[in-house]
């Protein structure tokens, strides 16, 4: 069967799409919505059209998949124009999400009605594109150059009543009553002339927003191409210029974006992310855990903002903590948090106490009995975990789900202590874990299927990407981590200063270097809490309190306002411990510091993934975008290896003594890439 299906509502032409999962915009489509149109215009008896999509939304954008493949025609911006110049009224009928390529149809067509669930929006930008459908031209001449920046450069698709509000959409329909409401509303309008066109329209030239834009969005633009494109094209829409000369203008910025390797590493990280949901040897199907109340052991930053997504998600969470004034503690940095984000408008006030009304909080482990997932967020120590997951096991119900928040530990080791290994899984959080959007997924040697599937599912339930990890120090992230902070701390020790280094790699996109991080996290964090055992040039900072921001010192001197520069005492310190070394100073370029911190990290990914640690690269690239914010413009480290050039790497691991992985190096010689 067609994806696309005609039918004569009397003398209304029904154009259908059902193109499963989302109606991508791919070849078949287009060659439909084509023949569609032409039958339309062509039959005298039919008087104006709907064009509407079957399953779960509207036009969801191109086909992706196509991209960097050879084009079918007709292209979308040839099938836009062919819907805008037919000489009877086309309607759009929305519903679900009509995004991209699928919002640049509905802007094509005379009239668009929708539900007030939906919502459009042009997300190009987040695959380091444009709308390059006539989107960027368009948008401004119906809503105005502030809106069109907004939707195309930030890429985030707006409700229904706001789009409404600004001539995006004509027309509400009801919730369950779409196609009817469209076919009406075609009639409607079936003898209107001149229809509204969407290309003929002028859009005034707004130079103040689009200063103001800029400027406001400097710091998440930065190290993007997409974004200035963006903004180029909406306001070459507003510049006076013809709309063919807008179009034209779009089209070669369009083309300039999809050739590069921006665009091509955001691509990879979209479908790179959809594919970390999936296990291999999981079946999709694999039937579900039911978890009605989640159970979350310490209210620590680390505990308190666990619990949360969780709230967050309308799930009700049991807390525990050993002692009263913690508990308090805890749950009022919560309640904090989540003032915090309704004073900035991010969550509706009454959210606060919708949230905070699902949690109980206890001191009482066995509080815990009716909780159907379990996670437990104490401080990383192996006996007291064995322990802990030793009194769970008495106390949680048959078919709980037994998790560990540890961040480095064998999980394997924290399942003996229990008779029931199969429940028993690592569930690593991301700090702050009430924002970091990735959820390392740890799974156990005996970890059953289903506990494994759940855990995913619950992932992406509470928003969070989830990427599976087998057991092994550091899992994924961590353990490639280190490898850089081992290469930043003997840099130090031959001449580099922090700054230098930290510099390199926020250059490089990165939202902080290795010791504004420490910094951050705190430099006491794993620290053996011993002030008169001095072995690194950490040991030697913590015992003198500098822990970092929280201490007003650290790698860094930091100001009232958490303002750093650098220190002298640090720079006091390094010294010592470079003389005592013997290591000669010398200048340490910047390419040094790429090639000695990130290359190790792709050779540590080399291994992981020979390991059987990573499941693919691709699952390694999205850790360390959603994890510790590597640019996604560079599509994580093993996506950035490729372009780089795997045997550029080898070489460079080579010059500077590092073993180079097998498989690195296997691929390397072979000219292949990472998959
Ligand atoms: C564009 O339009 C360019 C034009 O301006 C110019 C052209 C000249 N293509 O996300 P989900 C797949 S650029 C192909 O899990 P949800 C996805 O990979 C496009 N495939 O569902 C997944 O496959 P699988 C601008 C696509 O309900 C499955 O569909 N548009 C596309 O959580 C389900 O996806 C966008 O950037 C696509 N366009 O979210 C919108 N979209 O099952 C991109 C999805 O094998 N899409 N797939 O893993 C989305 O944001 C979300 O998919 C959406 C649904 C919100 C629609």
């Amino acid at each position: 069967m067609s994806v696309i299906t005609t039918e004569r509502q009397g003398d209304v032409l029904v154009i259908t799409s059902d193109n499963p999962p989302v109606n991508a915009l791919g070849a078949a489509v287009r060659q439909g919505l084509e023949a569609g149109i032409k039958e339309g215009v062509a039959d005298p008896s039919i008087k104006a059209m709907v064009i509407t999509c079957a399953g779960r939304t509207f036009f969801a954008g191109a086909d992706i998949t196509e991209f960097g493949k050879p084009m079918q025609e007709p292209g979308l911006p040839t099938l836009i124009e062919m819907i805008e110049a037919a000489d009877k009224p086309v309607v759009a009928a929305i519903h679900g999400t009509a995004l991209g390529g699928g919002c640049e149809v509905a802007l094509g067509c005379h009239y668009r009605i929708a539900v007030p669930s939906a919502k459009i929006g042009t997300p190009e930008v987040k695959l380091g594109l444009l709308p390059g459908a006539g989107g960027t031209q368009r948008i401004p001449r119906i809503a105005g150059v502030k809106l069109a920046l907004e939707m195309t450069a930030k890429g985030d698709p707006i409700p229904v009543k706001v789009a409404q509000a600004a001539g995006l959409i004509d027309r509400l329909a009801g919730e369950d009553s779409l196609l009817a409401d469209a076919i009406a509303f075609a009639r409607e309008v079936a003898d209107t002339r001149p229809l509204p066109i969407a290309s003929q329209k002028t859009a005034t030239p707004d130079p103040d927003a689009v200063a103001a834009f800029k400027k406001e969005n400097a710091r998440r633009f930065r190290g993007f191409d997409a974004p200035a494109a963006n903004i180029a094209c909406v306001e070459k829409a507003a510049d006076g210029s013809s709309f063919a000369e807008g179009i034209a203008f779009e089209r070669q910025e369009f083309m300039k974006l999809m050739m590069g390797v921006q665009s091509a590493a955001q691509r990879h990280i979209f479908f790179a992310e959809r594919q970390a949901a999936k296990i291999d040897d999981v079946p999709a199907d694999t039937k579900l855990r039911d978890i009605k109340r989640v159970g979350v052991i310490g209210a620590g930053t680390m505990g308190g903002g666990i619990s949360m997504n969780f709230l967050s998600a309308g799930i009700p969470v049991t807390i525990v903590e050993m002692q009263q004034d913690a508990l308090d503690r805890g749950t009022g940095v919560m309640r904090k948090n989540y003032e915090g984000s309704a004073a900035k408008g991010r969550i509706k006030p009454e959210a606060v106490d919708q949230a905070m009304g699902l949690l109980t909080p206890t001191l009482s482990l066995d509080d815990l009995a009716d909780c159907d997932l379990i996670i437990e967020a104490v401080y990383e120590n192996m006996d007291v975990k064995k322990e802990l997951f030793g009194k769970l096991d008495a106390i949680a119900k048959p078919g709980a789900i037994l998790a560990s928040n540890t961040s480095y530990l064998n999980v394997d080791e924290i399942a003996s202590a229990t008779k029931r290994p199969e429940d028993v899984v690592g569930m690593h959080f991301f700090s702050p874990a009430n924002v970091m959007k990735l959820l390392e997924v740890v799974r156990g040697a005996k970890t059953a299927k289903d506990v494994l599937a759940t855990v995913m599912a619950l992932g992406k339930k509470i928003r969070k990407v989830p990427v599976v990890s087998g057991v092994c120090p550091g899992f994924i992230g961590n353990r490639m981590l280190s490898q850089r902070q081992i290469a930043a701390n003997e840099m130090l020790m031959q001449g580099a200063t922090p700054q230098q280094i930290d510099k390199v790699h926020v250059d490089f996109g990165m939202p902080m270097g290795p010791f504004q991080m420490s910094d951050l996290a705190g430099v006491d964090i794993g620290w053996h809490r011993d002030p008169t055992r001095i072995e690194s040039i950490r040991d030697a900072l913590a015992a003198e309190g500098r822990w970092g921001q929280k201490k007003n010192a650290g790698f860094y001197d930091y100001d009232e306002k958490r303002q750093p520069s650098p220190s002298p005492r640090v720079a006091e310190i390094i010294e010592e411990f470079r003389a005592k070394s013997g290591n000669e100073k010398r200048d340490i370029s910047d390419e040094e510091i790429v090639e000695r911190t990130l290359y190790p990290m792709v050779n540590e990914g080399a291994k992981i993934l020979a390991e059987g640690m990573a499941q693919r690269a691709s699952d390694i690239d999205v850790v360390w975008i959603y994890g510790y914010g590597w640019p996604v413009y560079r599509g994580g480290p093993m996506f950035w290896a490729n372009t780089e050039g795997l045997s550029k790497i080898v070489a460079g691991l080579e010059k500077h003594g590092y073993e180079v992985a097998p498989l690195l190096k296997e691929k390397a010689e072979k000219g292949e890439r990472f998959a």
